[in-house]
C-alpha cells in the first residue's frame, strides 16, 4: 500500500520526531483527511506523498440533476480547464490514480445540441466517480444510412489506436445518467447500464433490452468479435448484441435501477435512420454471423480525426458494398481454415 509513483508530490515542512520506540508526526500546517492520499517515505527532512489507487465506489455519490446546456463548446473547453486534460480530452482523477482506462464511445451524426448536453454533463460525474476516460465521438459521413454498431466497432479500434484503454461504454449521445452511483468502470462482465430509462417511463421496456449504455471491458470485446456491421437504419442490433454474448456463454449485469437512471430527451426520428426492414431476418441469423461479421471483418475509411481539448471527433465513410463484400469474404476464408484443419482433410 505504501508505494511511491511517478505522480508523488513532495511536502516539505514537515515536523518529524523519531524516537527509540516510535514515531510521532507532526503537521506545522498540512493535514489531509482525504481517503485518497497516503503518506509514504518517511525522512527526516521530508515527508512524501503518494497519490493512492482510485477507490471503486468513491464516496459522496448520489443523485444528480440534468440541466439543458445552452452554451458553447468554448464555454465547456474554460469550465473544464481546471482539470487540465490532454489533447483529445484524456481526462484524469486529480485525487488519485486509476488503474482502469476508459473509453466512451457515441456513435453520432447531426446531434449538435445532444453532444453539448453530453459534453456538459459527463466530465463532472466522471471525475466524481474518479474515472479516467476520453470520449470518442464517431460520426457517420452522411452519404450511407446510419449504422450505430458499426460506429461502436469502428470506436473501439480507433480508440485502441490513440492508447491502451481497457474498458469501453458505448453510449447514446442522447441519454443522461442521473444517479452517480451508476459508476463508469468495467467489471469482468459485460454491464447493461441504462436500466430505468425516462423515455420508458424509468423502466426497461422488456427485460431482454439491452440499449442505450453498455460497458464492455476490452477481453469481452475481443471475444464476440465485436459487434455486428449489417445492421443500417434504426433497430435489431442491440438486440445482437445480447445473442452475441450468449454464444460466448456471457451475460449482461446490470446496476440496482434507483441507480441506472437516465434522462432522455424526446426527439423525432432521424432522416438517414429509416427503421431497418432487414433486423429480424439479421436477429434470426445473429449467433452463427458471430465469427466473420464484426471487428475482424469492420471496412471503414477515416476522413477526419479531430483532437478537441474536451473529446475526439472522428469521421468515418463507409462504403456499404466493400463493407458487405468483405464480411462475406471473411466468412469465405473461416470456412476454408475449417475445412483444412478438419480431420478428413488431415489423412
Ligand atoms: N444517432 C445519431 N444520429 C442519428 C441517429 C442515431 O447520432 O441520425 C445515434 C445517437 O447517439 C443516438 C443513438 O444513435 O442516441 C440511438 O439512436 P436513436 O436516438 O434514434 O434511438 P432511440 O432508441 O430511438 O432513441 C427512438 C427513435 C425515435 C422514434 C420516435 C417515434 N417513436
Ligand atoms: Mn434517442
Amino acid at each position: 500500500m505504501l508505494q511511491s509513483t511517478s505522480r508523488g508530490i513532495q511536502i516539505s515542512g514537515a515536523f518529524i520526531i523519531i524516537s527509540m520506540s516510535s514515531v510521532m508526526i507532526y503537521w506545522n500546517s498540512y493535514q489531509t483527511k482525504s481517503a485518497d492520499i497516503t503518506i509514504v517515505n518517511l525522512t527526516r527532512q521530508t515527508t512524501e506523498i503518494s497519490i493512492k489507487t482510485c477507490l471503486k465506489n468513491p464516496p459522496s455519490l448520489g443523485h444528480f440533476v440534468f440541466h439543458h446546456f445552452n452554451g458553447t463548446l468554448e464555454d465547456l473547453n474554460n469550465k473544464y480547464q481546471k482539470y487540465k486534460p490532454e489533447l483529445g480530452g484524456k481526462f484524469k482523477p486529480l485525487e488519485c490514480q486509476e488503474r482502469e482506462k476508459l473509453a466512451i464511445i457515441i456513435p453520432y451524426r447531426d446531434r449538435q445540441r445532444h453532444l453539448m448536453d453530453f459534453l456538459s454533463h459527463m466530465p463532472p460525474m466522471l471525475l466524481r466517480q474518479r474515472v479516467e476516460f476520453t470520449i470518442f465521438v464517431i460520426e457517420q459521413d452522411p452519404q450511407e444510412k446510419f449504422n450505430r454498431a458499426l460506429m461502436m466497432n469502428v470506436g473501439y479500434l480507433e480508440a485502441l489506436k490513440q492508447d491502451n484503454y481497457s474498458c469501453f461504454i458505448f453510449h447514446d449521445v442522447d441519454m443522461y445518467p442521473i444517479n452517480d452511483n451508476n459508476i463508469y468502470k468495467c467489471s469482468t462482465s459485460p454491464r447493461h447500464l441504462a436500466v430505468a430509462v425516462e423515455k420508458w417511463k424509468f423502466r426497461l421496456p422488456f427485460r431482454g433490452y439491452y440499449g442505450g449504455v453498455v460497458a464492455y471491458p476490452k477481453a469481452v470485446i475481443e471475444k464476440t468479435n465485436g459487434f455486428s456491421n449489417f445492421y443500417f437504419g434504426w433497430g435489431g442490433e442491440d438486440d445482437d448484441l445480447g445473442a452475441r454474448l450468449a454464444v460466448v456463454g456471457l451475460k449482461f449485469v446490470r446496476p440496482a435501477a434507483v441507480y441506472g437512471r437516465y434522462a432522455t430527451p424526446v426527439h423525432g426520428k432521424d432522416k438517414g435512420n429509416p427503421v431497418s426492414k432487414d433486423r429480424f431476418r439479421l436477429l434470426g441469423n445473429a449467433k452463427s454471423r458471430i465469427w466473420y461479421d464484426g471487428l475482424n471483418s469492420v471496412v471503414y475509411n477515416v476522413s477526419k480525426i479531430e483532437k478537441k481539448k474536451i473529446y475526439t471527433h472522428i469521421h468515418i465513410t463507409v462504403d456499404r458494398q466493400k463493407l458487405e463484400e468483405n464480411v462475406k469474404l471473411k466468412n469465405i476464408e473461416l470456412e476454408m481454415q475449417h475445412l483444412k484443419s478438419s480431420p478428413i482433410n488431415k489423412q
